[in-house]
């Protein structure tokens, strides 16, 4: 059902479109089945790459009915259609989400060397992609940070993945709403119960971002100086670090030219300065911090965890955040039915047991973590979450998300990402959690 020939849609219903960082995850867990598939899924994606270097946080597939999603394509094409955008104009967001890519395209070499794979044809899907990541990661640490401080803002909560977080309630609050056309939401034809998905205050919200960003044209630099949604993301910048070590080894492999590789080692150590200077000592949390409003955004939420991604954290600090993790803020609380980590915690007021990024467990950010903390060499920790996880998803199937306290699969049932976590789950070995991290 999700399927799509040389690419996957995120779901069969909810989510008809490819989305960017679900491709990436997608391609990790199709690496164990098919490699070649698996590159295709990348590059397919990349082949929408805008000239910025921007990655499109989704593809439209021109096939999909028109009242299946929204925004559709028909939404978006007249800010995708001038000099910078994608080659086909009409057929992306002018959004873009967490660089997941570069993480899944070594994984993806990693795995085509286990299986003994033909080491030709994988290093020539290296070569192809390489410059593209390149070019996305520079887009990142240009655009979306003119202030070289290592932090990827982003312009819209779409943008982090994690939609309806707490995360972004400040800076949505503040936000005055003028006018817009009108629109008709499709999700909640998809989901039995709306308290699911975002409300109706925040989906009003989330299209006059988008309406402000397609005044401008998507001009970079006029959404920098007029936009009011303008936030350092802690867990794109930390996922970013991580990419661009994935992408530093690529480099390597492709005989990419040293000045490549400087700079790239640059914007490693650029991003972990930058995470740091999100560590927050009364909240024990790393984050997210609003540029409009010039403060930090104190949530609890999973991405406070998330400079264990970017790894080479101080030991201490690491085990603190180990500590919390498990605490009962977090995976340890008392009401929950598996000690997997809620999205937000159940001692946050912005916790919301069954609305999407506000509690709900997500198997998606239980395999970063679980990826994150294998790297760190918490492998105690780790084998916990794969455990765990697997087991939730055995009994309860591939849900999107899950409510903590009960264990009921939400959101979309039959959710790409979430079958693509539990096959790298199954192939791993549970003795060796993490992947040996090359560069030390
Ligand atoms: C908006 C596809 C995407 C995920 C996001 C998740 C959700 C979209 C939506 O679904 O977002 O991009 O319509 O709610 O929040 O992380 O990539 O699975």
């Amino acid at each position: 059902m999700n399927d799509m020939g040389g690419w996957t849609r995120a779901s069969p219903d909810l989510y008809p479109h490819q989305w960017s960082w679900d491709s990436a995850f997608i391609a990790i867990g199709l690496a164990h089945l098919d490699i070649r598939r698996a590159a295709r899924e990348i590059e397919g994606l990349f082949a929408h790459q805008w000239k910025t270097g921007k990655v499109p946080h989704i593809v439209f597939d021109d096939h999909a009915p028109p009242e299946s999603y929204f925004p559709g394509p028909e939404h978006w094409s007249s800010a995708c259609n001038f000099p910078d955008s994608a080659p086909d104009p009409s057929s992306t967001s002018a959004l873009c989400q967490p660089p997941v890519h570069a993480i899944a395209v070594r994984h993806i070499w990693r795995v085509a060397e286990r299986r003994g794979s033909d080491m030709e044809e994988v290093d020539g899907f290296l070569k192809r992609i390489y410059p593209a990541l390149l070019s996305w990661h520079r887009y990142l640490l240009t655009c979306r940070d003119p202030e070289e401080s290592g932090l990827v803002t982003i312009y819209h909560p779409w943008e982090s993945g994690t939609d309806n977080s707490p995360r972004w309630d400040r800076p949505m609050e503040r936000l005055e709403v003028g006018e817009m056309p009108g629109f008709v939401r499709q999700d909640l034809q998809h989901v039995e119960d709306p308290s699911e998905r975002p409300t109706d205050f925040q989906y009003e919200r989330y299209l006059w971002l988008v309406e402000l960003i397609k005044r401008t044209r998507c001009d970079e630099d006029a959404i920098y100086d007029t936009h009011p949604f303008l936030v350092k993301d802690v867990l794109a910048s930390a996922i970013l670090v991580a990419a661009n070590e994935a992408l530093l080894e690529i480099a390597v492999r492709v005989g990419a030219e040293e000045g490549e590789r400087e700079v790239l080692e640059t914007w490693i150590s650029r991003g972990r300065r930058g995470l740091e200077g999100c560590w927050d000592p009364d909240w024990g949390l790393y984050l997210d911090y609003d540029l409009r409003a010039g403060e930090l955004l104190p949530t609890r939420t999973v991405a406070g965890f998330a400079p264990v991604v970017s790894g080479k954290l101080d030991p201490g600090r690491l085990e603190a955040l180990v500590a919390r993790l498990q605490s009962s803020e977090f995976a340890g609380h008392p009401r929950l039915c598996r000690s997997l980590p809620p999205s937000t915690s159940p001692e946050d007021l912005g916790f919301e047991r069954r609305s999407y990024w506000r509690g709900p467990v997500w198997p998606v950010m239980n395999w970063l973590l679980w990826w994150a903390l294998g790297r760190a060499g918490q492998t105690k920790a780790a084998g916990r979450l794969r455990l765990e996880g697997l087991e939730q998803l055995d009994e309860r199937g591939f849900g999107e998300y899950f409510e903590p306290f009960v264990d009921e699969p939400l959101g979309s049932l039959y959710q790409s990402w979430t079958a693509a976590v539990a096959l790298d789950w199954l192939y791993a070995d549970p003795l060796a959690v993490h992947e040996p991290d090359r560069q030390g």
